[in-house]
Order: C-alpha cells, then sequence, then structure tokens
C-alpha cells in the first residue's frame, strides 16, 4: 500500500486493533464476534502472531489459554469453548468430547485438530519480545521456556498418531482438521460418506452472514456431524477412531505446515540448549517436507492430497497444491511453484482485482468466486505465504503479497474472506486472524522503513 494514498498505515493499524479488542473474551480470542463465539487453534497462532504486535503479553496469554486446552495425547484441539453456548453450532455439548479420556480436567474443547501453525506464532512473540526488550523479552522467553514441552508433544503427537507409517503426510479425519472446510479437495471423499442418522439439529452459521450460500449446505452440515458423531462414539480415542471413521485423508497443506513449524520449533529447541529435541524436530521437519514434495503432479506442478479410503490422490486446483512453498526444502520445486503462483491461473488470472491467489483457481470447474473455501481469497493464507518467501530470502513476491495485502485489508471491514474480482468481504467481518494479518503487514512494512 502506498502510505500517502487516502488511509494511512496508522489507521490501518489501529482498526485492525480495535477488532482485536472486539473480540478479545478476557484470555482468549474469538475467531469472529458472532460467526465463531470461541477460540480456534490455528485461528489463535495467527491472532498471537499480531497481538505480539501490540502486546507481547496479550500474545502469550492467547497461546497459553490455547495449551491449556492440549489433551493428554498432546494434541491440540480446534475449539476451545468459550462460555458463549447459545452463539455456535455444534457447541460443546454437541461435540460428546466430555467423555473422552485425554481431554483436560475443566476444559471444553472439539475432539478434532488442525494444521500446527503454533511454533510459527511462537517464533514471531519470542522477536517481537525481543525487539522490545525489557518485560517483554522476559515475557517471551519466558513463556518459550515453560511451553517448549507442549509444543513438542504436539508435533511428536501428530507424527507419530498421524503418520503411522511416516509417509511424511498428516492423515486427517474431517475436512474441519484441514481448515479448508468445504473446499473442492474434499469433494471426492465426502461424496463417498452416507451418513447414518444424525439428530436434528439447527445450524446458527446462516445467521451471521448475509447470503447462505457463502457457507456449506445442509447435506454437507449432515456429513460433517456424521464424521463426529462416529469419532464420539468410539470415545475419540485415537487408534479406534482410524478405524472408524469414514474420512481419512492425506492432508498435504497441514503436512507443509508441520514441517515449517518443526523447524521453527527446532530454532526455539536450540536456544533453550534442548539440542537433542532440535534434531528429532529438524528430522520431522525433513520428513513431512519429503512427504509434501513427493505429492506433486508432474503435469500441474501443484502438490495433492490422497484419499487413504479409496486409494487415490487429489488433483483439485486449489491455493494447497502451493504446499511445498510452506514446507521449504528443493530450490527448483519452490521456484516452478513461484512461476505458477504469479502465473495466468493464480495470482495473474485476469480480472482478479488485487494480485492474491484464490483459495481455488479461476481456471477450474469448481471454482465458486463467493463461497467460502471454493474460490474467495483469505487474507490469513497470504500472510502465511508471505511468512514463508521471507524465510527463503524472496522478496519480490513477499513485496507484492504484502503491497496487495494491505490494499485489500485497507476496506477496513477485515472479511473472513473476499470475493477476489469484486474486492467485495464475504463470510464474517470482524475476523480475528485478517485483523491480525494486517497488524502482522503493516508491522513488517514499518519495520523495514524505519527512519526512512
Ligand atoms: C471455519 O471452520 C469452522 C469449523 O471449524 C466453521 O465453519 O464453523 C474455517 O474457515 C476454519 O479454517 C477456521 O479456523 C474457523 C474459524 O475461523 O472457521
Amino acid at each position: 500500500m502506498n502510505p500517502t494514498r487516502s488511509l494511512s498505515m496508522e489507521e490501518l493499524r489501529s482498526a485492525a486493533v480495535e477488532v482485536l479488542k472486539v473480540n478479545d473474551l478476557g484470555t482468549m480470542t474469538s475467531a469472529a464476534p458472532n460467526l465463531y463465539p470461541h477460540m480456534w487453534s490455528w485461528d489463535a497462532a495467527f491472532v498471537a502472531i499480531g497481538l505480539a504486535r501490540t502486546s507481547v503479553p496479550r500474545a502469550v496469554t492467547e497461546l497459553r489459554s490455547l495449551l491449556k486446552a492440549q489433551w493428554s495425547t498432546g494434541m491440540i484441539p480446534h475449539i476451545v469453548f468459550s462460555d458463549n453456548d447459545t452463539g455456535y453450532f455444534p457447541g460443546f455439548d454437541r461435540w460428546g468430547t466430555e467423555s473422552a479420556a485425554a481431554l483436560p480436567e475443566g476444559i471444553r474443547s472439539s475432539g478434532i485438530c488442525q494444521p500446527p501453525v503454533h511454533a510459527i506464532a511462537l517464533r514471531h512473540i519470542v522477536d517481537r519480545g525481543r525487539e522490545n526488550g525489557g518485560e517483554d523479552q522476559e515475557v517471551a522467553e519466558s513463556f518459550l521456556a515453560e511451553s517448549f514441552d507442549g509444543w513438542l508433544a504436539w508435533h511428536r503427537w501428530l507424527a507419530a498418531v498421524r503418520d503411522p507409517d511416516s509417509v511424511g503426510l498428516v492423515e486427517i479425519h474431517h475436512g474441519w482438521e484441514s481448515g479448508f472446510d468445504n473446499s473442492p479437495r474434499w469433494d471426492g471423499p465426502y461424496s463417498r460418506i452416507v451418513p447414518g442418522p444424525v439428530p436434528a439439529f439447527t445450524r446458527r452459521d446462516v445467521l451471521h452472514v448475509a447470503d447462505a450460500s457463502e457457507r456449506p449446505d445442509d447435506d454437507e452440515y449432515t456429513k460433517y456431524l456424521w464424521l463426529v458423531q462416529q469419532m464420539a462414539e468410539v470415545g475419540f480415542d485415537d487408534a479406534a477412531v482410524q478405524d472408524a471413521v469414514d474420512f481419512r485423508v492425506r492432508d498435504v497443506f497441514f503436512s507443509a505446515i508441520l514441517a515449517a513449524s518443526s523447524d521453527v520449533l527446532a530454532g526455539l529447541g536450540d536456544e533453550l540448549g534442548r539440542e537433542h529435541e532440535a534434531g528429532e524436530l529438524r528430522a520431522m521437519a525433513a520428513r513431512f517436507r519429503a512427504g509434501v514434495a513427493s505429492t506433486v503432479d508432474p503435469e500441474t506442478g501443484l502438490a495433492r492430497d490422497y484419499d487413504v479410503l479409496a486409494r487415490e490422490w487429489i488433483g483439485t486446483e486449489t491455493v494447497s497444491g502451493f504446499a511445498p512453498l510452506v514446507a521449504g526444502g528443493d530450490p527448483a520445486l519452490l521456484a516452478a511453484q513461484r512461476e505458477l503462483l504469479r502465473g495466468p491461473r493464480w495470482m495473474g488470472f485476469p480480472g482478479l482485482r488485487f494480485p492474491l491467489p484464490p483459495s481455488t483457481s479461476p481456471a477450474s470447474d469448481a471454482f465458486r468466486p463467493r463461497t467460502y473455501w471454493r474460490g474467495p481469497v483469505w487474507p490469513f493464507l497470504n500472510l502465511l505465504l508471505g511468512w514463508a518467501c521471507a524465510r527463503d530470502g524472496e522478496a519480490a513476491l513477499f513485496e507484492i503479497l504484502r503491497s496487495a495485502s494491505l490494499e485489500q485489508l485497507s476496506d477496513l471491514q477485515f472479511g473472513e474472506y473476499y470475493e477476489p474480482f469484486t474486492g467485495e468481504p464475504l463470510g464474517s467481518l470482524a475476523q480475528a486472524w485478517t485483523a491480525a494479518a494486517a497488524l502482522e503487514w503493516v508491522g513488517s512494512y514499518q519495520g523495514n522503513n524505519k527512519g526512512k
């Protein structure tokens, strides 16, 4: 964004701060004020990245609250429920996790997980703490020491339980675990699910969006609930779930995040003098990076998911195909992926409002410009891609992503997702991780331009 234009960086920053305040529930941040009145796992990580730009102690509190909900197995649940029992469906009572042996005492959570972005957030917190010095540094560093074993247990659980055969890909048991809920990636696996009887339900999500067609439909929800029911019936026991559930997919984007995060956690481990664990985490990163690279379709250049039950690759043209860019690794593969990303099927697709990747390529038959994970642009994902570019020294692509994101977010609506051609914000407004992404982009811009 050109800061001399009508909206200044400072205005964007303070509007984003306001959104995080609106969502602040004290020790956790709701993902959005109405649509999502609880804490979501990967949202919390992005929120912590944004909060670290405004208050390091508050960012620490966010991750600490999430970690408190960690199951005794090591799993970090995808939702930690607040006391708002009526705002969201399915709420805690519908999850059936109460009887799960691994649920910690006094915690109300779901029984599935989401991508492990947390170590990346922790790295941001430590970096901001050190930049600020004094108490911020102390708080950040002592949280690193206090929480390292928790994050390590989380990564170990993913590697052992969700990749028991060491193929370097994480198996998920629900589209919600990917975070890309109704992406065309999951159309094949969901099409084969024939749900058994599911108790009647009343959805709340459709009450909080302007147009219900921006959300998944009722048939999709029935399948979502069926899977939850299958897991609840076996008490969310890891081994039993794998046998019981009708959705088993190796998720390439989740795996890429695990690879990237494991490297980051290894670096943090080194700082704590935990060389042994750092070595283990680096090996984990290498295993998942190789797993991600092994999925790339030589014809399209995109990484693919794998449907375990149907024994087939999933070759839809979605942004998750750029998983290698997140995982890092082979320079030739990454260079080819960057070219593809900037090319005419993605950021260079004619007529896009901003050069930012839609969640599904507009060149694909599956593309729906207004429907949730089927086409709209998701700002937090662009921040993740930007982070990976910065890690890999890819200044040119980083700069395009940053300036386009700053332009996009200068509407001050902080949409959950955006229509790629009009730039219209869709889904929820005042979405927490969108505001956090804005804060991080502004902070990185100001950080680089200090004294200019
Ligand atoms: C969306 O998912 C939830 C279920 O987990 C929902 O639709 O109710 C997804 O976009 C997910 O990635 C995100 O973490 C969550 C909260 O923002 O909303």
